[in-house]
């Protein structure tokens, strides 16, 4: 009955490390829910999160109950900032073209507020993200008639994701510099990360480097590994969660 991800895919997305620190939480107090945000940090491969498999039901106690878990597949990820940061796109495209940050910067920005799913079923509601609409640096490229998707690559060496090109060209898909009205952080995938609102956050590429215009759809990290490549939210992934929007 059940078409949700192979097993093996979540326990990776969410491994036990999360069930460990809450645990530590409870155990240790103040001090520990302190320090627990910065352990995830320092153990950064497969950064854990209680699931909504949790069998506790207490994930609510956690200091980020019902915030933001930070994900990585890569086991270490460089720092990149104004000086060093930069974002190219190619492919099918007539002007290739490589951003710094303030490139991005200086472009109009958009601000979307919206709720973020996981795969795994935490949620975040009403998340402030703001960027440039990754419609407006196709257009500025010049997608050519041949081009049907986007590959995404990151910095991290490792993360890849992918839409279709009509999925890539929606106004809640943003390159965004900023979450939460901060610039994005180095955990959540900053200076910048991909921002596809209506999708599970996986979609949601961090340390984005390179905007490939292809001919095809190419499966991105997790989809390879069992997830849905058209990851609408309640739509996809054997879930039934509400629609972000
Ligand atoms: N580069 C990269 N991007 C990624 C991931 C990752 O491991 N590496 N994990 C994805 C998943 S499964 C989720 S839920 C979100 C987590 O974002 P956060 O760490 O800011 O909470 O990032 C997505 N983008
Ligand atoms: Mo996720």
């Amino acid at each position: 009955m059940n078409p949700e991800p192979p097993e093996d895919a979540r326990a990776e997305e969410g491994r036990p490390i999360g069930r460990r620190v809450f645990l530590g939480t409870l155990a240790l107090g103040a001090l520990t829910v302190a320090a627990a945000p910065a352990l995830q940090r320092g153990t950064e491969t497969f950064l854990g999160a209680a699931s909504g498999k949790d069998p506790t039901g207490l994930t609510g106690l956690l200091p980020n109950g019902g915030g933001f878990r930070y994900y990585s597949v890569a086991a270490s990820v460089p720092h990149r900032g104004p000086a060093d940061y930069r974002l190219t796109i190619g492919g099918l495209v007539d002007r290739p073209r490589t951003y710094s940050l303030a490139d991005l910067r200086a472009l109009p920005q958009t601000r979307l507020v919206k709720d973020v799913q996981c795969v795994t079923g935490w949620r975040v509601p009403g998340t402030p993200f703001e960027g440039v609409r990754l419609s407006r640096l196709l257009d500025a490229a010049g997608v050519r008639g041949t081009a049907r998707a986007i590959r995404f690559t990151c910095f991290d060496g490792t993360y890849t994701e992918s839409l279709t090109l009509d999925q890539a060209r929606r106004p809640d898909v943003l390159v965004a510099l900023r979450m939460q009205d901060e610039d994005i952080g180095h955990d959540h995938g900053g200076p910048v990360r991909l921002y596809v609102a209506p999708m599970y956050f996986y979609k949601s590429a961090k340390w984005l480097s390179g905007i490939t215009v292809t001919d095809r759809v190419e499966p991105g990290y997790w989809e390879h590994l069992g997830y849905d490549v058209d990851a609408w939210v309640g739509r996809s992934n054997g879930r039934t969660d509400e629609p972000t929007n």
